[in-house]
C-alpha cells in the first residue's frame, strides 16, 4: 500500500534537462517556469507544495548547473540556499536526466561534482528522473535501449542508488500517463524513505559534506594566514584609531603595511592582504 507521509524532494541536474517541467508535472499545475533557453531559466531555489490524495508533496526546483562555468561555490549557495526551504530537509533527491543529451564527460563531472556537494553518501536519497522519454518513442528505442552501453560512472551511480529511476513525458497529454508517472516516481521516493527509516537529508548533513570538501588548514599555510589576519586586523584597528583621532597612529601605518607585505610576499598570488585571504579560501574550496 501507498505510504501517505509527507514527501518533499530537491530536483537538481543540469541545465535546460527538464527539471522545472518534471516540477510541474508532480504538482500537477504550472507554478515552476519552464522554457526552452540557452541561459539557464530557473535562478534561485522555489518550494512548491500540492495535495496529491491527501498527501502532502513539496517540491524544491534549483538552478541548472551549467557545464562547470559556475563555480562549485556558487553552486553549493544556490544548493544551500534551495535546502534552507524545507527546514526538515529532503526525503530525496532527484536528479533529472535528458534522453535527449548524451551522458558526456561533462555529465559526469556533472555526477562527480553533486557527490563533492551533497556528500560521498549522496546517493542513499538519489532517484534519477530521465525527461523527454517522448522523444525516445518517437523513433521507438525503448529506455532500456537508451542505456545500454552508458558510461561506467552512470552505471556506478545508478547502482549506488539502488537502480531507483523513472522516465518523465512532461508533454504527455494522456492523464493516464501523467499520474502513472506520477505514482512511479512516488514509488521510488517511498523506497529511498523505507531505506533511510525516514531519515531526511538535511542542511546539516550538506554543511558536513561542504566542511568534508574544504577541510580546516594545517601547518604552515594555515600558520602564515593566521598572521595576515592578525596585521590585517592590526591595521585596520589603526586605521579606525587614526580616523578617530586625527593623524595621531598615522606614522604606524608603514610599518603595518611593510609587515604585511613581509607576510604576503610568501604567497605569489597576493596583492593585498584582503585579497590574498579570499583568493586562498576559494581556491583551497574548489
Ligand atoms: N518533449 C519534451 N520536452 C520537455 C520535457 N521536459 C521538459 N521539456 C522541455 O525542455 C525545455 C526545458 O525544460 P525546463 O523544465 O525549463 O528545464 P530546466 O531544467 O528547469 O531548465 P533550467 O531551469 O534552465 O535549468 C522546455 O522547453 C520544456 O518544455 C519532456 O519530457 N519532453
Ligand atoms: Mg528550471
Amino acid at each position: 500500500m501507498e505510504s501517505k507521509k509527507p514527501l518533499s524532494l530537491l530536483l537538481v541536474g543540469k541545465i535546460g534537462t527538464g527539471k522545472s517541467s518534471t516540477g510541474n508535472s508532480i504538482i500537477q499545475r504550472s507554478s515552476f517556469v519552464s522554457k526552452r533557453s540557452c541561459k539557464g531559466v530557473t535562478v534561485a531555489g522555489q518550494l512548491e507544495t500540492s495535495n496529491l490524495d491527501g498527501r502532502s508533496i513539496s517540491v524544491i526546483d534549483t538552478p541548472g548547473m551549467c557545464d562547470g562555468t559556475l563555480p562549485l561555490d556558487d553552486l553549493r549557495n544556490a544548493f544551500r540556499v534551495s535546502l534552507q526551504l524545507s527546514p526538515s530537509g529532503v526525503s530525496a533527491i532527484i536528479l533529472v536526466l535528458s534522453v535527449n543529451t548524451r551522458i558526456s564527460d561533462e555529465e559526469i563531472q556533472l555526477f562527480q561534482e553533486l557527490g563533492t556537494i551533497f556528500g560521498r553518501d549522496w546517493a542513499r536519497w538519489l532517484v534519477v528522473v530521465w525527461t523527454h522519454v517522448d522523444q525516445l518513442t518517437d523513433d521507438g528505442t525503448t529506455l532500456e535501449e537508451f542505456l545500454e552501453g552508458s558510461p561506467r560512472q552512470l552505471l556506478q551511480l545508478m547502482t549506488a542508488a539502488g537502480g531507483r529511476s523513472v522516465a518523465f513525458d512532461n508533454r504527455a497529454a494522456d492523464s493516464s500517463v501523467k499520474l502513472k508517472q506520477i505514482s512511479l516516481l512516488l514509488a521510488e521516493a517511498d523506497k529511498v524513505l523505507r531505506n533511510n527509516d525516514d531519515e531526511p537529508y538535511t542542511s546539516e548533513m550538506f554543511d558536513a559534506a561542504t566542511l568534508a570538501a574544504n577541510p580546516p588548514l594545517k601547518g604552515k599555510k594555515a600558520r602564515r594566514l593566521r598572521q595576515q589576519e592578525v596585521m590585517r586586523k592590526r591595521h585596520e584597528q589603526l586605521q579606525k584609531e587614526r580616523s578617530e583621532a586625527g593623524s595621531s597612529a598615522l606614522s604606524t601605518l608603514p610599518l603595518v603595511g611593510w609587515l604585511i607585505s613581509i607576510f604576503s610576499s610568501n604567497d605569489a598570488s597576493s596583492s593585498s592582504p584582503s585579497s590574498t585571504l579570499t583568493s586562498t579560501a576559494m581556491a583551497d574550496s574548489v
